[in-house]
Formats: C-alpha cells, structure tokens, sequence
C-alpha cells in the first residue's frame, strides 16, 4: 500500500497515479493545516453539539437496535461522556459483551423528506441533524485537502465543478466518531464513488480488496450472523482473485479508497475523522453509472461460500 507525505503530492501526480488508474494510497500529515486538527475533541462536540440527538449505527450502516435494541437514540452529548468512555481501557463501566461498539455515522435520517431534501445541501437541509449542522457551522475548521484537485468535479451535484466541499454539504458525508473496538463491515461506497477518510485522532485498520473481486462478493447475507471479514477463514478467503490489502490509518492520515473498492474499517484507537466522497471528470462518472449497471449500487459485501454462524455468541 503506497504511502506519500502530503508535502510531496501535487495535484497532477495524484491524478496520474492514484486517481485515474483508481490505487488507493495514505498521505501523511495531510490536515495540518487544519483548525480541526487542533481543536475537534469529542469535549467539543459534547459542548458545541450536545443537545443534538443522533442514532447509534452498528457495524454497518443500519440501526443500532439491530443488535441492542435497548440502544437506538441518545443525545450526542451523552454519547460522547457516557457510550465513549466505556470503551476505554480503565472504563469503570465496561460495555456490553458480544455487540459491538456504537458509531455515530453523522446523520440522522428522518424519512425520504428529509432524505430529498439533504440531497440539495445547503439550500434546505435539515437543521436539527448533526451531520448538517457540523457541517454548516464548522466549514471554517477544514478544507478539501491540498492533493486533490481544485475543479473538475463531477459528483456530488452540490460541489459540481467547483470543489471546496466544505461550502456545500452533501447527504452521504459526515464527521465519524468512533470509539475503540467499532467495526464497520465489508462493503462498497453507496453511489460507487471515490472516498477520502481524514482521520483527526484515533487509529483505524483497514482492509481493502480492489473491484476486481466483484464476482466473489454478494450482497445478500445477514448483516447479524455473518463474520466480519477480519474472522472469515482462510479457506473461504482463497477463493478470491486477490488478497485483502491490511493497512493502519492514524491521525493526520488521509486514505483514498477509489470507486468500487472493497473495504473493512476497524477502529483501534477511538477516533474522530472526516469522510466525503467524489467523482472526478465525466469519464469518472461515466464509469460509475457503468458500475452501478453491472455491479450494483454498492452497500454491504459478503463473501460468497461462507456458512451463516451465530459468531458473535448472542
Ligand atoms: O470508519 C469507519 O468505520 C467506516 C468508514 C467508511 O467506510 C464509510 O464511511 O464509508
Ligand atoms: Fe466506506
């Protein structure tokens, strides 16, 4: 997995060598220049936004409650100071056995209303959601990091040509929080796009496997009782074309994970980070509609063969 200090990646050379032939790659110290390098804390959220209620994700993106249906909504604020420290190492109240931590995935659905009108951004989003409001009242703590091109965009509509994602905020983007042990499972990107992860602390392993192994994964499987990735055997993971691509992301790390490719994302170390997605050029996009037509739309990948098991002991 190529590995590139910001300082040494122009534009151009990430179109060349990353970008069109679709290799992901990690760039170090890529958010330096960041005010939220510096100053987002899960205290500043819990402060800023604690008010906001926001839904627990599991370890894909669905309700929470799938696994704990005692755990479905919270304010952030309690999130931040009561679900989160029990996740770490000298936690006096240690969580609940055999389910995963809970992710906040910075939005909040609230029907297909809400959803259409998140699609237009800025001009009508839904104020009461988290990943809106961040969005809108922190665009001055961050920016589209220096490697990535300026213009040129094709996807999302709301930054159409122009770049700067900060100014216009797109449904399916968010600030993440984390805390240790939370694991988002096997899948591709929704909208077969291109995706950037800026970590702002924390730690997080990945795995990755190119779009080439398509033909292995399925779509249709139990979110419950199927392994993660991570636990599948390895008799049922030499089926596929090629191997996973095991990498550690840490803060100030931005990782490219190009249209179509396969990832798995643990959080070693709790963690705060930035994600948005992109095409880039019309043939980028044309490209994708192609994906979406042969392979689908993306979502959850499970790899074909392997026995549904009641793994996680619940
Ligand atoms: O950090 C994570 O748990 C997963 C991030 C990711 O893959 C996504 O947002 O699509
Ligand atoms: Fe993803």
């Amino acid at each position: 997995m190529a590995r590139v200090d910001a300082a040494e990646l122009t534009p151009e050379a990430f179109k060349e060598k990353y970008l069109r032939p679709c290799r992901p790659v990690i760039v170090s110290n890529a958010l330096n220049e960041w005010p939220a390098f510096k100053r987002w804390t899960p205290q500043f959220f819990a402060e800023e936004f604690g008010d906001i209620e926001v839904r627990l994700q599991g370890d894909y993106f669905y309700d929470y409650k799938a696994v704990n249906p005692k755990m479905t909504t919270t304010t952030l604020g309690e999130y931040l100071t009561e679900v989160w420290p029990r996740y770490d190492a000298d936690a006096q109240t240690p969580p609940p056995k055999g389910v995963p931590p809970p992710n906040i995935r910075y939005q909040q659905q609230g029907g297909l209303r809400a959803d259409i009108k998140q699609i237009f951004g800025w001009l009508s989003g839904p104020t009461k959601y988290f990943g809106y409001e961040a969005f809108r009242r922190l665009q001055d703590h961050w920016f589209a990091p220096r490697f990535l091109p300026r213009g040129g965009y094709s996807f999302p509509w709301t930054v159409f040509a122009a770049g700067q994602p900060n100014r216009r905020w797109f449904y399916d983007w968010g600030i993440y929080m984390s805390p240790k042990g939370t694991v988002t499972r096997m899948h591709t990107d929704g909208s077969r796009t291109h995706a950037v992860i800026m970590m702002i602390s924390g730690k997080k392993r990945c795995l990755l496997v190119p779009s080439s192994a398509s033909p292995w994964f399925s779509n249709k499987g139990s979110l419950i009782k199927q392994p993660y990735f991570r636990d599948i055997p390895d008799n049922y993971k030499a089926q596929l074309p090629v191997r996973a691509i095991e990498c550690i992301v840490e803060a100030g790390d931005c990782i490219f994970i190009p249209k179509s490719w396969f990832h798995e994302v643990e959080t070693t170390e709790s963690s705060i980070m930035l994600t948005y997605n992109f095409l880039h050029g019309v043939p980028d996009l044309l490209g994708s509609l192609v994906d979406h037509l042969t392979i689908g739309w993306g979502g959850a990948a499970f790899l074909e063969g392997v026995p549904d098991s009641n793994w996680r002991g619940l």
